[in-house]
């Protein structure tokens, strides 16, 4: 595994460096206070590749690897994690899903708007009693004649009211995650309702969403792969979101760190800036050692994506690590910032509000360790 970038991604990251801190840096505290980022800047990112990174060209793609798109979520999360969710889900999670899944006609029909960022999906699996547990999730989905008929909710669904596109996860079959099938449903399908979850703690500018489902049709087409095969779709899929996470988890402790160390050089106290502190220095060196653990272990994981090896344990460990690490960072970095990383003039609240959310989805911290307890026993402790 090469532990530097290569030259075509440093300069894919001094591209999403730049566009970031000339289009979203000025504008991040304002879609935070609108709980809403300015639309135009989608298709935006979508320019630059940022949803297209992995997405091969004959979709519309820049066909690059797994590296490359850890290093653009990465300069995501370090601006705002918003943006970082947008791209995760919508080119992760349902660009993947319909890549190793998807008919050629579904990847024709979806995967150019999605790589060029000018059509957004979001990922309909968790449900209001279904989080950490899929397998029991109660959507349904009943077959008549040449239509699926899909009746249920969904909760907490990233991107829900900008989609153009769901991907749903339904019954079709009987109890478990053997009963579980994946749709590709239209937003405007009739019977398709969505609204919009306001008053977060963080991730204030992504939309995030419940959906729900009333005797909503759409054709047999409409199933992606196998019936039944639904679960396990949805496993793997979230095996690279959690490598995703990682990689925005990476720039939160990376903004942490560059915004503690800036502050601190420039703050002083008893007639020297606090830099020149030792307890300062401690909280900055803890950051920086968890930026560098936490990067390694993500790309790690996505080494091993690229190299088509089994990844699923390692994107645990990188998931756990770094998302803990955010919290932790921005949290640090409030304490150097004093009063001041209190109020929303300074990036560092926001990126503990964000960070939080980040040890909760795509598979809770005690999920992650789960996964890893099973790996390394093979014992399931659930
Ligand atoms: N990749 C491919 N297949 C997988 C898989 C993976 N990562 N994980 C499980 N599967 C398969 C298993 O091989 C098994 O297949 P068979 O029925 O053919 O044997 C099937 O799926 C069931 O697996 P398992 O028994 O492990 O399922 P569990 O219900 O015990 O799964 C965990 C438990 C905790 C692993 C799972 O429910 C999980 O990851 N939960 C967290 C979900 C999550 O992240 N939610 C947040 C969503 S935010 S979008």
């Amino acid at each position: 595994m090469n532990l530097t970038l290569t030259e075509d991604q440093r300069e894919f990251q001094k591209l999403a460096r730049s566009f970031l801190d000339a289009t979203a840096v000025p504008h991040r505290t304002q879609w935070d206070r609108d709980e809403e980022v300015d639309p135009a800047i989608i298709p935006q990112m979508g320019e630059i590749g940022f949803f297209g990174i992995t997405i091969p060209e004959e979709y519309g793609g820049l066909g690059g690897d797994f590296i490359t798109y850890c290093v653009g979520l990465e300069e995501l999360g370090r601006v705002d994690s918003s943006l970082r969710g947008i791209v995760s889900v919508s080119a992760g999670l349902v660009g993947k899903t319909l890549l190793a899944h998807g008919t050629e006609q579904q990847k024709q029909r979806w995967l150019p708007g999605i790589a060029s960022g000018t059509q957004v999906g979001c990922f309909g699996l968790t449900e209001p009693d279904n989080g950490s547990d899929p397998a029991g999730l109660k959507t349904r989905a009943r077959r008549e004649g040449a239509e699926w008929v899909i009746n249920g909710s969904k909760i907490f669904i990233t991107n829900a009211t900008i989609a153009d596109v769901a991907l749903v996860f339904a019954r079709t079959g009987g109890a478990g995650a053997r009963g579980l099938s994946a749709f590709l449903v239209p937003t405007d399908t009739p019977g398709f309702e969505r609204s919009l979850i306001h008053g977060k703690l963080g991730l204030r500018g992504q939309a995030t969403a419940e959906m729900s489902f009333s005797e909503v049709r759409v054709p047999a087409d409409a199933l992606v792969g196998e019936e039944g095969k639904g679960f396990k779709y949805a496993m793997q899929t979230l095996d690279k979101g959690r490598v995703s996470v990682a990689a925005g988890c990476v720039g939160i402790v990376q903004g942490c760190l560059e915004a503690s160390v800036a502050y601190a050089k420039e703050r002083q106290q008893f007639g020297k800036p606090i830099a020149s502190y030792q307890l300062v220095q401690d909280m900055i060196a803890e950051i920086s050692v968890d930026a560098d653990a936490a990067r390694l272990l993500t790309w790690r994981a996505a080494a091993l994506v690229d190299c088509g090896e089994p990844f699923g344990t390692a994107a645990s460990k990188a998931k756990l690590f770094a998302s803990e690490a955010a919290v932790k960072a921005a949290n640090l970095a409030i304490q150097v910032f004093g009063g001041y990383g209190y109020i929303d003039e300074y990036p560092v609240q926001k990126y503990m509000r964000d960070a939080r959310v980040m040890t909760l989805y795509e598979g809770t911290s005690q999920i992650q360790k789960l996964l890893i307890g099973r790996a390394e026993t093979g014992i399931s402790a659930f």
